[in-house]
């Protein structure tokens, strides 16, 4: 009754090593999926040192089925491994960081931050968005690095919204030191999590030491951030980091320490920056390439907005931008696959043993794809299926086809914020630009780090007709 889960052979002793596009493995994983369907493994003998715990290497699910079982909360958990497991080094139990301790636990910071910002995250930082919300600087003829400035403007944006911090990415030509440190304290992230702690320790010492000097530079930043706030008692000030001050845990009567804070609003900023400029990215490159989508859009906010500025009550009424953030995110989730552990001994897909604790992966970017749920045209851009009623009815037949925002408790947080930034510039550069690409031969090429997004995509900003 039981099947093994298949996958490549690889080599004795190196197992899959060499299978992998280490540059950009989310393409290798894309084609083992399409080898052996459903659900298939890979074997890391590094990893499987590093951890030596004798449980079987993660199996990939990619199909919506499989996925769906994944996503029942009582039977997997959220895991936290790999490079997020170093990620920890900055940011501890913060709210993406935490760890579930089995029995639908989580670390005890987690709750009391969930319960504290749950209830206004989305607002609080929307609000923030509206009144201060800059614009992106671009001359018109110039070529614009399209994840580069996209990323400026989210992280700003984040910033400024959370904690009332100015970056002003686009003012100086140096970043801010805090940028610098948290852009190589996650590439080094990355680099360090297969690698055994004596090659950290002794090897890479120097790379470890500028790891952790980092980490110092991002916290003290923040910290700073925090003490003048705490000094400004009279301030009046509604955001992330006053909720999190004055909030109060309604189930333990407890607060958040201020190194919960600190861990907090550095994740924020983490995890809220690159999701979103690449998810923008990547809709703009959508939309350049299918001209009727674009037509669509521009014409959705010309109808809207005419030549006037764009306002909150106007977000709720661009259906089909919406669609085409829909679309995008299905066709280039910027987390593309999400990390489960197994509750209890299980069987997946009626023939998939899975024993307790084995980490399981949701390849999104291939469950996002899958031909049962979207059909023959599955690969193809198409906003016209994710316009709300479509979106719903096969939200009801296919449950969990589409998660690009993770599942259930641990879910985004940021999801409400995430959804309002893009929509907002989208519908104010669209409203005064034409974009073309930069290099008309340009094909999407993708950049993988704890994220993706798209790779030497540079587009054309054109000031429209009668507009300045
Ligand atoms: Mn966000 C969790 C995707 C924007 C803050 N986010 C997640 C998860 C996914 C995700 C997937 C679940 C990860 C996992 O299961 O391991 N997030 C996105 C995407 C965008 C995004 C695709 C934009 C597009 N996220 C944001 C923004 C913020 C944010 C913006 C903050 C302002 N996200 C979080 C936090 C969590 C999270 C915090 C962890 C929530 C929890 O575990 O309780």
């Amino acid at each position: 009754r039981l099947a093994p889960i298949p996958g490549p052979r690889g080599l004795p002793l190196l197992g899959n090593l060499f299978d992998v596009n280490s540059e950009l493995p989310i393409s290798s994983q894309l084609q083992f999926a399409d080898t052996y369907g459903e659900i298939f493994q890979l074997n890391f003998p590094t990893i499987n040192i590093v951890f030596a715990d004798g449980i079987p290497r993660p199996p990939s699910l990619c199909t919506r089925a499989l996925v769906h079982e994944l996503c029942d909360e009582s039977r997997f958990e959220k895991s936290v491994g790999g490079p997020v497991e170093e990620v920890r080094h900055a940011v501890h139990d913060g709210l993406f960081t935490a760890r579930s301790l089995g029995s639908g636990e989580m670390e005890p910071n987690w709750g009391v931050a969930h319960r504290i910002l749950m209830p206004d995250f989305g607002p609080l930082l929307i609000q923030g968005m509206f009144a201060e919300m800059h614009e992106a600087r671009h001359g018109p003829a110039e070529a614009i690095m399209v994840s580069e400035d996209f990323t400026r403007l989210t992280l700003d944006t984040l910033a400024l919204c959370s904690m009332n911090f100015r970056f002003n990415s686009y003012y100086h030509g140096n970043l801010h030191p805090f940028i610098n440190a948290m852009n190589e304290f996650l590439v080094e992230s990355g680099n360090r999590f297969p690698r055994p702690a004596v090659a950290n320790n002794v090897i890479f010492r120097q790379a470890t030491n500028k790891f952790w000097s980092d980490i110092q530079t991002m916290r003290e930043t923040v910290q700073a951030v925090v003490r003048s706030r705490k000094e400004d008692a009279g301030s009046a000030r509604r955001d992330l980091l006053s909720a999190m001050l004055d909030g109060v845990d309604p189930k333990t009567g407890g607060k958040l320490s201020d190194d919960s804070i600190i861990d907090n609003l550095i994740t924020f900023l983490i995890a809220g920056h690159e999701t979103t400029s690449g998810m923008l990215s990547f809709a703009f490159y959508q939309l350049i390439k299918h001209r009727e989508a674009y037509r669509r859009a521009q014409e959705e906010v010309d109808d809207l907005l005419s030549t006037g500025p764009i306002r909150a009550e106007h977000m709720n009424k661009l259906p089909y931008l919406s669609a085409v953030l829909r679309e995008t995110l299905r066709l280039n989730p910027t987390i593309p696959i999400i990390s489960l552990r197994a509750r209890k001994d299980d069987v997946i897909g009626g023939k998939y043993a899975i024993s307790k604790d084995q980490i399981v992966l949701a390849f999104l970017a291939k469950t996002h794809l899958d031909p049962r749920v979207f059909g023959e045209t599955a690969s193809e851009f198409d906003p016209e299926r994710m316009l709300d009623a479509s979106f719903e009815r096969r939200n009801k037949e296919f449950p969990d086809n589409w998660k690009p925002f993770g599942n259930g408790m641990r879910a985004c947080i940021g999801r409400a914020f995430a959804w309002q930034e893009p929509l907002l510039v989208m519908a104010m550069l669209l409203q005064s630009f034409n974009f073309v690409l930069h290099d008309p031969d340009y094909v999407l090429q993708i950049k993988q780090t704890l994220t993706i997004k798209p790779k030497g995509f540079h587009m054309r900003a054109v000031i429209r007709n009668g507009l300045t």
